[in-house]
């Protein structure tokens, strides 16, 4: 498989800017066209985007740029996030390697970043799907001293980071509360926020993110297709990762001193300018109820208020929600 790989990389290298075709590297890999074109689809998992023409072949236009430590750390704008850096090629969940470095004592500010995760976590054990060279797996460490209740605000924050971030791309994202960023109606970003705390004060936090960045469509499995996307799908180019994550890095230090400083009130108000959910109808399902009603916003410690049909207001602390 490996000296396959080897060969047709080779082919590729030789021919520079040129076409390789389709029955040469049948030829050079002693092998049927359909078994290039599946080596070839294997090339485009890996994060190498390549042009196929028809009678012409196929030729590489970039190898997948990978995320490592010297790529996040070149070019990075931060004092302190993203300054203690835990890579790996691939992880179950980045939110696990986390933890165990928060109980090692990791410094505030340190990042687990991974190339894939096989078993990437959403909310209430869910699934996300983190392939291979394509996203944002990361969990950042933070350590700030506010008591266990106030850590959905950071979701919220880390979710404008993102919308930040996504902006300076070209994009114009939007936030479902509580944790999700929506490029043309479809799931983009998703964020995790686990905790380590005591009864009164936080340990630790530690923020999961995932960015959907040079997914294709066909990249996702059929149940994703209708309701995911990526902002390269969005902005119709490919996008460089390491500068995306160092936005995010960037824009959520930046937010997260301005909290530590002013508190919630001035991110609140940014966060309502990109919120979709708020004054519309929306229905929010958890799993002890589920409540129709409108949006009418987030309280004081990020929790989304909803006025049903009889006026009675709602405070929603975990739940999805449906437009
Ligand atoms: C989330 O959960 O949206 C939180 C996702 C957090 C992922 C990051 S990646 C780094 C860190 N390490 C981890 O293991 N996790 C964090 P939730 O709101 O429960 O949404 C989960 C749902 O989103 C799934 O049930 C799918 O329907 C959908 N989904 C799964 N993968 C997706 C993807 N790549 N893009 C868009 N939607 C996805």
């Amino acid at each position: 498989q490996s000296e396959l790989r080897m060969k047709m990389l080779d082919a590729f290298t030789k021919s520079g800017d040129e076409f390789v075709s389709g029955q040469h590297l049948a030829d050079v890999l002693n092998c049927s066209r359909t078994a290039v074109w599946k080596h070839i689809e294997e090339l485009r998992k890996e994060g190498f985007i390549l042009e196929a023409v028809k009678r012409k072949g196929y030729r590489i236009i970039k190898a997948p740029e990978h995320i490592g430590v010297d790529e996040i750390r070149f070019g990075l704008q931060t004092d302190k996030l993203g300054k203690n850096i835990h890579y790996e090629e691939s992880v179950g969940s980045t939110q696990k390697i986390a933890s165990r470095l928060v109980l090692e004592g990791a410094p505030e500010g340190t990042i687990v970043i991974a190339e894939e995760q096989v078993a990437g976590r959403g909310r209430m054990d869910r699934s996300w799907h983190s392939p291979k060279y394509t996203g944002i797996w990361m969990s950042v460490i933070l350590r700030p001293n506010i008591p266990p209740q106030k850590a959905p605000q950071l979701t919220l924050i880390t979710a404008v980071a993102v919308v930040q971030a996504m902006e300076e791309a070209g994009l114009h994202p939007a936030i479902k509360w509580p944790n999700d960023i929506l490029l043309n109606g479809k799931k983009a970003t998703g964020i995790l926020t686990e905790l380590q705390a005591d009864a009164d004060r936080i340990q630790a936090v530690i923020i999961g993110i995932g960015i959907n960045v040079n997914q294709k469509h066909e990249d996702y499995p059929e149940e994703l297709q209708s309701i995911a996307t990526s902002m390269s799908i969005e902005a119709g180019k490919p996008l460089d990762r390491a500068q995306i994550l160092q936005h995010v890095l960037y824009h959520l230090e930046k937010l997260y001193l301005l909290y530590l400083d002013k508190g919630f009130q001035p991110i609140k108000l940014l966060w309502e300018s990109y919120a979709i959910t708020i004054g519309k109808k929306i229905t929010a399902r958890s799993i002890s109820e589920t409540i129709h009603g409108k949006a009418l916003g987030i309280t004081e410690d990020g929790v989304l208020l909803i006025e049903d049909e009889s006026g009675k207001q709602h405070h929603i602390y975990s739940a999805d929600i449906e437009l």
